[in-house]
């Protein structure tokens, strides 16, 4: 799972609100990676807070490079992708990468349509029409390879997973049955321990 050569950070932070939502992919990640963090949760971004962050948002990560750098990222798709390129789980080649991205962008058009539909006509268009859209299209990739860019699992398989628990954690139903290729993907990544802690410890929160 991680390099054969330690990577050269240290000091990690992630600071996030008190919920799952952008945080949760980073938080996950690194807890599958076995990788040490400071997880910083804050109840809202006080003014003193958000002078300190790139685009007034948060996930933030941060860390120490080579002994004596301080790092700082926000962004989580950035964030996710540099701790998946620094501990060795991106993907090996470009193809592989560039697949993961668009699983990942897919992943993100579905959280947003999810979280942001409330109407009830809305809602039963995504249920009955997107999700299946994307959930098949995750699904097919599934079917064509072992995992959604190829032969080899990358971070996106994980953030797929969360994806795919965090969908129903909003409360939009999934006909499990019809997507046999991602509860494999469910059972594989349940299956590891320290999946199985992070979440047995997560928290009860509202997003
Ligand atoms: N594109 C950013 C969006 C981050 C974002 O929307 N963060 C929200 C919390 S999920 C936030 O900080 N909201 C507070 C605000 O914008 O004032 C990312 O993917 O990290």
């Amino acid at each position: 799972m991680t390099s054969s050569s330690k990577p050269n950070i240290s000091n990690i932070k992630v600071t996030y609100l008190n919920g799952r939502g952008k945080g949760q992919m980073i938080r996950i990640l690194l807890r599958y990676l076995e990788v040490e963090f400071q997880d910083i949760i804050v109840e809202q971004i006080s003014d003193s807070l958000r002078a300190t962050l790139p685009y007034g948002q948060l996930p933030i990560f941060e860390a120490t490079i080579n002994d004596d750098q301080p790092f700082l990222l926000a962004q989580c798709n950035s964030i996710c992708r540099y701790i998946a390129e620094k501990y060795d789980f991106a993907g090996k080649t470009d193809e592989s990468k560039a697949l993961s991205d668009e699983v990942i962008n897919g992943i993100w058009d579905l959280i947003v349509m999810v979280v942001h539909t409330k109407d009830e006509e809305a809602r039963l268009k995504l249920n009955s029409i997107t999700l299946p859209k994307f959930l098949n299209a995750f699904e097919s990739k599934l079917t064509k390879n072992k995992f959604v860019s190829g032969e080899e699992t990358t971070y996106a398989d994980l953030l797929l997973f969360t994806a795919y628990d965090y969908i129903e954690f909003l409360g939009v139903e999934i006909e499990r049955s019809k997507y046999p290729k991602l509860e494999e993907l469910k059972s594989h990544f349940d299956s590891f321990p320290q999946i199985i802690d992070y979440k047995n410890k997560l928290p009860i929160t509202k997003f």
